[in-house]
């Protein structure tokens, strides 16, 4: 998933199947109608073919890519037996666009077609299906909105989205988290928990925590695995923007920029302060910008992605056109820590555009709790359908504090607002503090901690807020922000 920019000549890759993002057409601003369409491809997974789901744009790619100042002006047509529904994360469109089912507007029926029209924030963003099961058979594609900064900028970018894969449906999936294997399993404690791996990992001070529920099959980075990674083309001492999608269903990754220093330049599709590093860790729902300046000579440097807690890896090879490409392990080494336990990394990142001042109007407690058996997590002690909504007024300011008290970590993405992170604390990070933080849409909550998030309350509707592990999705880790007016 390369694309060339106007400063650079086209930078040829060596496979076929590379074109997964289309190459922005040339347009009037505005007057491009995108195409989108919701099917099944097949995918090769180590020699195994796979049936999933996909979001195939005019020129045959996967997901869209719209120049600046251009319009999300898109046609979708829902080619699938079954009903659909996407939603454009990142974005904040009007809430009748935003793309959950019956929140307001229903599903699209099979061969149903649904124009969408508004204007788009630039950065990395992403759509998915707002059916969890449907995400989880990767119903996911990058959504890149590029800036006029990334047009005159003299780099190359380089789009790639994670994603984890089963061979079981779903359905089986659930069965054996919430049961067992063969899910007549009764006995939990003798059995586990059937999918799950107990992937438990000890906190700095010792702390427990449940990381990874399911053991997938495979950890794709852009379709692929490491036995048959992309390998992206990249110019001698070039600079390289990588664009790095987390779609996975239920997996934090630690990107990893081996030999070359990476600068973090924004999360979420936002600006930050740049942060300087080769190993920048995030959630399912979240993005990473990282540039990298590349050395003089030929080479070939791994792109990898590490599950978190685990030794399973991912990734991309960026190569200069003569360097020789070696085989990168699918396991590394020796497992890697689990990710933001200490909010270390969340803590460190700054905003480059805060959010104006303004008087906190509404300030609120979310409680996010839940148990592994039986398998069922919440909002402020409740699931979707029984949940008591947010409120909040259009305009005002709203400071929503997140107190997980969980043993697993829980990505909360709130629809149709850019929030600011304004404050941490808890069990591994100490006495709550207050931090100028990242601009986001989606944020890392692990257990036994609390972040505070800062909004201005947008469009006057229903606006979805919820875990963006599927699996706690599923079993209704969902809640809502109702904005009146
Ligand atoms: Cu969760």
């Amino acid at each position: 998933m390369t694309f060339p920019i106007s400063r650079r000549r086209f930078l040829a890759t060596t496979s076929a199947t590379l074109a997964a993002v289309s190459l922005p057409q040339l347009s009037i601003a505005g007057a491009t109608r995108h195409s989108l369409t919701v099917g099944t491809r097949t995918l090769d997974i180590n020699g195994r073919a796979a049936t999933a789901f996909g979001l195939e744009n005019a020129a045959g790619g996967q997901g869209l890519i719209l120049d600046p100042g251009e319009r999300f002006r898109v046609t979708l047509t829902n080619a699938l037996n079954q009903d659909t529904m996407i939603h454009w994360h990142g974005q904040i469109p009007p809430n009748d666009q935003d793309g959950v089912p019956d929140a307001p507007m229903p599903a699209l029926r099979p061969g149903e077609t649904r124009d969408y029209d508004f204007a788009p924030l630039a950065g990395t963003h992403w759509m998915h299906s707002h059916f969890p099961v449907q995400e989880m058979q990767l119903l996911a594609a990058p959504l890149i909105v590029r800036s006029q900064a990334d047009i005159t900028a003299d780099r190359q970018e380089v789009v790639m989205i994670l994603q984890d894969f089963a061979f079981a449906s779903p359905d089986d999936l659930m069965a054996n988290i919430e049961h067992g294997p063969g899910h007549g399993a009764m006995d939990h404690g003798a059995m586990g928990h059937g999918a799950m791996d107990h992937g438990g990992m000890a906190g700095m001070n010792g702390m427990e925590m449940d990381l990874n529920d399911i053991d997938f099959d495979a950890y794709l980075a852009n379709d692929r695995t490491l036995a048959d990674p992309e390998v992206v083309r990249v110019e001698r001492g070039g600079r390289v923007k990588l664009r790095i999608i987390n779609a996975a269903s239920a997996t934090v990754f630690w990107i990893d920029t081996g030999a070359i220093e990476g600068r973090l330049v924004a999360v979420d599709g936002h600006a930050v302060v740049p942060l300087s590093g080769r190993r920048f860790g995030f959630a399912m729902g979240q993005r990473l910008d990282i540039e990298l300046d590349l050395p003089a000579g030929e080479g070939a440097w791994p792109i990898l992605a590490l599950r978190e807690g685990e030794r399973e890896r991912t990734g991309i090879i960026l190569a200069t056109a003569g360097a020789q490409v070696s085989r990168v392990p699918e396991l590394g080494d020796a497992a890697v820590s689990a990710f933001d336990y200490d909010l270390a990394q969340e803590a460190s990142l700054q905003n480059a555009t805060a959010l104006p001042e303004r008087a906190v109007a509404s300030s609120e407690m979310v409680m996010l709790g839940g148990t592994m058996s039986p398998y069922r997590w919440t909002i402020n002690d409740r699931v979707w359908g029984e949940h008591v909504p947010i409120q909040a007024r259009s305009g005002q300011r709203v400071e929503l504090m997140f107190h997980n008290m969980s043993m697993m970590a829980h990505p909360m993405h709130l629809h149709g607002h850019v929030f600011q992170v304004v404050g941490v604390g808890g069990h591994n990070i100490g006495t709550p503090r207050r931090i100028n933080g990242a601009l986001r849409d989606t944020v890392h909550i692990p257990p036994m901690s609390m972040v505070t998030i800062a909004f201005d309350a947008g469009e006057a509707a229903r606006w979805m807020l919820h875990c963006h592990h599927m699996p706690h999705l599923i079993t209704g880790m969902m809640t809502e922000l109702v904005v009146s007016a």
